[in-house]
């Protein structure tokens, strides 16, 4: 094989558009140099020609782009020797989205699916020496319109506050036409690498190692190696295996005669990939070599395997659950143990999927894994990741739950779409096959959901049975697809998805849960306590960007919270308004941009702290919570836990310790359907570690002046990876108390509070505090010394500089007791600076008297 990249350099010239769009005259007949892989409005970017569509109101300026046609040329050398080969092939690992591709002039290829790879015969078209190879792209927004046109409207949505176009009708990135956090930004362009391969005989096409088997006695490997050959046979194909020290434990060589070649390996006492907090991620390394009869070698691949089993276990349950009615399981077991999935789902970390480097999801996984997750959704409107995401993931022992890219619509099961749909998902199911990360394969993103409650239109198609609508994707397609190409994986056709057509697919006690009448109804976060799921795979709530993102995007003349940049920032219909709602269930709205701002950000703490906190103290009813969700796409108010610019929000420091693997909650007692009265409390301890936790946990209660009114002591012990509910006799506190449980342990020390009330009933003292400022090593560090009781105190250090940190975030204190901020920073702050009120921050000022709003 034989192998030559595409430049890198290539020209970008605009085609055919609508006559009334509104292209910019500099750009109508020009040549603009531009990048692969890259994408339209990268290109644009790098040459001035548009402005940040990250930026202010921009993204509007742009909309036009995606109602063109484009086209990418380059030039491209190639040598006799590559020309001898049997086969000459033009590989794209990415086209987004309609494509047809020319060598030297003459059509070579065409692809109309952005998440498949694409291969191209150019034997007939090229020549020795220089080759222009061009793409043209269609327009993808009237190709989809063109698509709807042809097979039918169906009933979709996700559009958010965007300008609705049929993301449903093309292949492509659904986010990319505007999601509810995303803005519309529909680009084209070889979004991934391109190359030149050149082969005689036989092409090692892919290496599929399932894992069968694997216990501490002994691992079994189902290798599958996929090859494309010409007429030509005798070539043999040999395998390695080499432990994770780098020894070699496994060999094997066998005819490779056909196009799929089996083999089965075995490896002894095999070190066990485990999810982090289980165990270790021992990698083990595959080796694959393809010769032909001479010996020589066709070609080469390498994986990393990581040996575990993954298994979805959904089985009837026994008897009923302690007034949690009687169900079906819905838990993950790796190598045979339960594990307590704690995550949250992941969109595309950047609008133009390009510019996310391995650094970058790398950066992005880290911060998944120092807030104690062990698992991300990878959501069904993205992508099928870079093969680097899941690497990372593979090294970290971060789970993957991955979705066929299929969200919020009903989907045509004709022609065109059924083919590329089926290509797409062998094309990826093969190619994320070799990574331990990935252990379940979901059908849709509310795809079944919507058709149940998302109005008449939804419920007709489903009933009606005149169209098809997906239904046969992920009751048929997937599972087959997965069945044939990797079936060492799990398979779930939705989520929220019941198990059976016959029942509601957002059931309490069947399969997964989307929790969304919390945020979308209602809104108080109190009522995650009404919600029974066996796996939360979706629940949020918004909170705005850090505040130096935030100030990036938005010009300072429009910093107020309803302003049409602040709202355009905001990618949810009504969705700032529905923030200052939200606000207004715990806390006088205050007026000011900052005050509403740091409102917002702790509500989204405390929503996610008290579902989060609940999902797991359902434990083992409840096997999962997968918030929506950790990154974002652009700087926006939004469910995320990361902002765009890849600033940790509040809600990132909440999430450390909601998902710590030792942590104490107070929540009522009175939740269980069956109920015990209302009114008491209970604490809640999680204990998701492999040995058993025991301790003293000490209760007080505590007059909102910091007065102690009651104290006592309990013994506790917890199993090993198990919830335990301890529930002091009549405890619970009326207005103006606050219930503390501590854990009275060196290694796991934890607090819980409980404020009885809602912020705007308390009467907080003023804050009132020493704060004293030290150097330790090369950093700063602020101790600050409580004289009142202080709520949800925050260090928001990246108004000082946009690149520093401070941790912790959101400590609450009784007088007396001290908390230590560590600073991360370049730059050096006064005590002053910190101390100030608009960056040493706790909602003391918004309680009953609201004194602080109006200052
Ligand atoms: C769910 C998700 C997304 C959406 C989110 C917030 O519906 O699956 O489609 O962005 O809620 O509304």
């Amino acid at each position: 094989m034989q192998t030559a990249n595409l430049p890198i350099d290539w020209t970008l010239r605009i085609g055919d558009f609508p006559k009334d769009t509104p292209v910019p005259p500099e750009i109508r007949a020009a040549e603009i140099p531009a990048t692969v892989p890259g994408c339209v409005h990268t290109d644009l970017l790098a040459q001035g020609l548009i402005p940040d569509p990250y930026i202010g109101r921009n993204e509007l300026d742009t909309h036009w782009i995606g109602h063109c046609d484009w086209s990418y040329r380059t030039q491209l050398e190639v040598s006799e020797t590559l020309l001898a080969h049997e086969r000459v092939e033009l590989v794209f690992d990415g086209l987004d989205t309609v494509a047809t591709v020319l060598v030297n002039g003459r059509e070579t290829g065409h692809s109309e699916n952005m998440h498949t790879r694409q291969r191209f015969d150019v034997k007939a078209a090229v020549r020795a020496g220089q080759n222009e190879v061009e793409v043209r792209f269609a327009s993808p927004i009237r190709y989809a319109e063109e698509m709807e046109r042809k097979l039918g409207a169906l009933p979709f949505t996700g559009a958010g506050a965007n300008p609705v176009l049929p993301h449903y009708m093309i292949r492509k990135m659904s986010c990319n036409f505007g999601w509810d956090w995303g803005p519309q930004l529909v680009t084209c362009g070889i979004w991934r690498p391109a190359r030149l391969e050149a082969w005689s005989g036989a092409r090692l096409a892919g290496v599929r190692p399932l894992i069968t088997r694997a216990d501490a006695k002994r691992a079994e490997i189902d290798l599958r190696i996929d090859l494309d050959r010409t007429a030509g046979g005798g070539q043999t194909v040999e395998t390695t295996v080499f432990d994770p020290a780098g020894k070699r434990v496994a060999h094997a060589a066998q005819p490779a005669d056909s196009g799929e070649v089996r083999g089965a390996l075995a490896l002894e006492s095999p070190e066990l990939w485990w999810p982090v907090g289980y165990g270790d991620q021992p990698l083990y390394r595959l080796e694959v070599e393809l010769r032909d009869a001479d010996g020589h070698s066709l070609g080469k691949r390498e994986h990393r395997m990581g040996l575990r089993t993954a298994t979805l276990r959904t089985e009837p349950d026994p008897a009923t659950h302690d007034g949690l009615g009687q169900g079906e399981t819905f838990h993950l077991e790796i190598n045979g143990t339960r594990i307590f999935c704690k995550g949250a789902n992941w969109i595309p970390d950047d609008c133009f999927p390009h510019r996310v480097t391995p650094e970058r999801y790398r950066t992005r996984i880290r911060q998944a894994l120092g807030a104690h997750m062990n698992m991300l959704r990878v959501w069904g409107g993205g992508l099928y990741e870079d093969d680097a995401f899941y690497d990372i993931c593979d090294e970290l022992g971060i789970l993957v739950w991955q979705d066929f890219l299929m969200a919020c619509a009903c989907y045509a099961e004709e022609e065109p779409i059924r083919s590329l749909v089926e290509a797409e998902a062998r094309d990826n199911v093969a190619r994320l096959c070799p990574h331990p990360s990935l252990v379940l394969w979901n059908g849709c993103n509310e795809n079944i959901w919507g058709t149940f409650v998302w109005g008449d239109d939804w419920v007709n198609v489903r009933t009606e049975g005149k169209r098809t609508w997906g239904l046969g994707y992920y009751l048929e397609l997937f599972p087959r697809v997965v069945a044939e190409v990797d079936p060492s994986r799990s398979f779930w056709p939705a989520s929220p998805y019941s198990g059976t057509m016959d029942r509601h697919p957002n059931d309490n006690e069947f399969g997964n849960r989307h929790i969304w009448d919390v945020w979308n109804g209602n809104g108080d976060y109190r009522n995650y306590l009404g919600h029974f799921p066996r796996f939360a795979s979706e629940f949020g709530y918004q909170g705005p960007a850090t505040w130096p993102t935030l100030v990036r995007a938005i010009p300072e003349g429009e910093r107020q919270w309803l302003s049409e940049t602040s709202s355009h920032h905001n990618k949810q219909v009504r969705g700032q308004q529905r923030a200052l709602d939200r606000i207004g269930d715990s806390f006088e709205t205050p007026e000011k941009f900052d005050d509403i701002w740091y409102l917002a950000s702790v509500n989204q703490c405390r929503a996610l702290t008290l579902g989060c906190e609940w999902f797991r103290a359902l434990s083992p009813w409840c096997s999962g919570a997968l918030y929506w969700q950790l990154n974002d796409c652009w700087p926006v108010t939004s469910w995320a836990a990361i902002d765009g610019d890849g600033r940790p929000k509040l809600l990132w420091h909440a999430t450390r310790r909601f998902f710590r693997p030792r942590m104490a909650a107070l929540l009522p007692a009175a939740v269980t359907p069956a109920g015990t009265p209302p009114g008491d409390m209970a604490v809640y301890l999680h204990n998701d570690t492999a040995s058993q936790w025991a301790g003293t946990l000490r209760l007080r209660r505590v007059r909102i002046d910091g007065t102690l009114l009651e104290e006592k002591r309990a013994p506790f012990s917890v199993e090993a990876r198990a919830s335990f509910r301890h529930l002091p006799p009549s405890w619970n506190g009326s207005a103006g108390e606050v219930l503390l449980a501590d854990i009275e342990d060196a290694d796991a020390a934890d607090r819980a509070w409980w404020f009885a009330g809602r912020d705007r009933d308390i009467a907080y003292p003023e804050p009132d505090f020493d704060a004293i400022l030290a150097t330790r090593g090369a950093g700063q560090e602020l101790q600050v010394t409580a004289r009142s009781l202080l709520r949800d105190l925050c260090l928001l250090i990246d108004r000082l500089d946009p690149h520093a940190r401070a941790e912790p975030q959101l400590v609450s204190l009784l007088p007396g007791e001290t908390v230590t901020f560590r600073i991360e920073s370049a730059r050096s702050f006064t005590q002053e600076e910190l101390a100030s009120p608009e960056i040493l921050r706790s909602v003391n000022p918004f309680g009953a008297g609201a004194a602080g709003i109006h200052s």
